[in-house]
C-alpha cells in the first residue's frame, strides 16, 4: 500500500469558521496589511500581529490553546474558512514558481497564519532555510520534481520538520492558498499515538534506543553530515514523540532497520490525506505527527498549488543562543 492510495479523510480536530468570524479575521488582517512596514520579517510588524492575535475569534482562540495543551490523536489541528484574499478585491497575484519563495508582504493570508501561529508559540525560521523568511511559500518550482522538500511534487516523504535540529519547530503551520487545480495532491499526516498500538513490543523497545541518525535536509543549504545518533520514540514508552524522517533518517542496524519498516507501515495505515482548499490551515504537532505529501503534476502556468508555511516554537528562552540578532532568525 502506497501513501497515495489512502482514501481523503479529515483530521478530527477541526474548527471550521463563521462567516462572521471570517470577516472578524480579515478586518484583523487588513489593518495588518496597513500597519507600517508591513513587511513579514520585520520585528515590530510581527510584534503588532502578536497583539492583534488576542483579537482572534474566541472560539478559535479556545481551539488554538486546547491543541497546545495536548495535540489529540491525530496530532494535527484544522482551521478551516480563514480568509486569505486581498482586503481590497484584488486577485490572488500567480502562484510563485522560483526557487526558495517566500511571501514578504503582510498580505491577508500572511498576517492570517503569523496570527494563529503566534497564539501557539513564538514563529521562527532558520537562516539556512528559505532565507530565514518567516512566512514561506510551498510551491512546486521547475526542475526540481524530484527534490524531497516542498518544492518538489514526486511523493514527499513522511517526515518530521527539520528532525536532525536540536530546535525544531514544534508546530508547524500549512495554510492554502490556492488549491491544487489537479486534484491530486494531498497533505498527509500520521501520528504516533494512532501509530503505537500496530507496533510489535520490539520495534517499539528498538525504536526507543539512540539507534537511528538524521541528516540534514537539501532545503537547508551547507549543512552537511548528521547529528549524534538518536532515538525515534523519545520520551514516555506509553505516549512518546516520534523524531524521523523517512528520507533522511537511517537505521544503524539490521534490528533498526525493521523497526523502522514497521513504523513506516504503521503510520500509512494510519495516515489522514487532505485535499487543501484555500482557507485551510492545517496545523502540525511537530513531535507528535509526521507528515508528507502525495505526488502531483504542476503546471508552472501560475494556477499550481500554492500554500504558506509558518513555524512555531514552545520557548524562546531555550533557542536564544541561536538568535543571535534576538530576532525570529536562528542562526
Ligand atoms: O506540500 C505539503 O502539503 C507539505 C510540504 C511540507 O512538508 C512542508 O512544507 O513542510
Ligand atoms: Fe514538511
Amino acid at each position: 500500500m502506497t501513501q497515495t492510495s489512502v482514501a481523503t479523510t479529515v483530521a478530527s480536530t477541526a474548527v471550521v469558521l463563521t462567516g462572521a468570524e471570517r470577516r472578524k479575521i480579515g478586518g484583523l488582517a487588513e489593518r495588518l496589511a496597513r500597519t507600517g512596514p508591513a513587511e513579514t520579517d520585520d520585528l515590530d510588524w510581527i510584534r503588532a500581529v502578536r497583539d492583534a492575535s488576542a483579537e482572534l475569534p474566541q472560539r478559535l482562540l479556545a481551539g488554538l490553546r486546547s491543541f497546545r495543551h495536548d495535540a489529540g490523536p491525530d496530532g494535527v489541528l484544522l482551521v478551516r474558512n480563514l480568509p486569505v484574499h486581498p482586503a481590497d478585491g484584488a486577485p490572488l497575484p500567480p502562484t510563485p514558481s522560483h526557487a526558495g519563495s517566500v511571501e514578504r508582504t503582510a498580505t491577508t493570508a500572511a498576517a492570517v497564519i503569523t496570527a494563529a501561529m503566534l497564539q501557539l508559540g513564538e514563529v521562527i525560521a532558520f537562516r539556512n532555510e528559505k532565507s530565514g523568511a518567516i512566512v514561506q511559500n510551498v510551491v512546486p518550482v521547475p526542475g526540481q520534481e524530484r527534490q524531497q522538500s516542498n518544492a518538489g511534487s514526486e511523493l514527499l516523504e513522511m517526515h518530521v520538520e527539520n528532525a536532525f535540529h536540536d530546535n525544531r519547530p514544534d508546530y508547524i503551520g500549512l495554510l492554502c492558498v490556492r488549491e491544487d487545480p489537479s486534484g491530486e495532491a494531498r497533505l498527509c499526516t500520521a501520528s504516533i499515538r494512532r501509530a503505537l498500538p500496530l507496533l510489535s513490543s520490539r520495534a517499539r523497545s528498538v525504536l526507543s534506543e539512540a539507534r537511528f541518525l538524521t541528516e540534514a535536509p537539501p532545503s537547508f543549504e551547507g549543512r552537511a553530515g548528521a547529528a549524534p545518533a538518536h532515538a525515534i520514540l523519545p520520551g514516555a514508552a506509553e505516549d512518546p514523540d516520534v523524531l524521523v524522517d523517512f528520507h533522511a533518517t537511517h537505521p544503524l542496524d539490521g534490528e533498526a532497520r525493521e523497526a523502522m519498516t514497521e513504523l513506516r507501515d504503521a503510520f500509512i495505515r494510519t495516515t489522514s490525506a487532505l485535499a487543501v482548499v484555500p482557507g485551510d490551515l492545517a496545523i502540525v504537532d511537530n513531535r507528535l505527527a509526521v507528515h508528507g505529501r502525495s505526488p502531483f503534476v504542476p503546471r508552472y502556468d501560475g494556477t499550481d498549488r500554492w500554500l504558506h508555511r509558518v513555524y512555531a516554537s514552545l520557548d524562546n528562552r531555550r533557542n536564544r543562543p541561536l538568535r543571535h540578532t534576538a530576532g525570529a532568525v536562528l542562526d
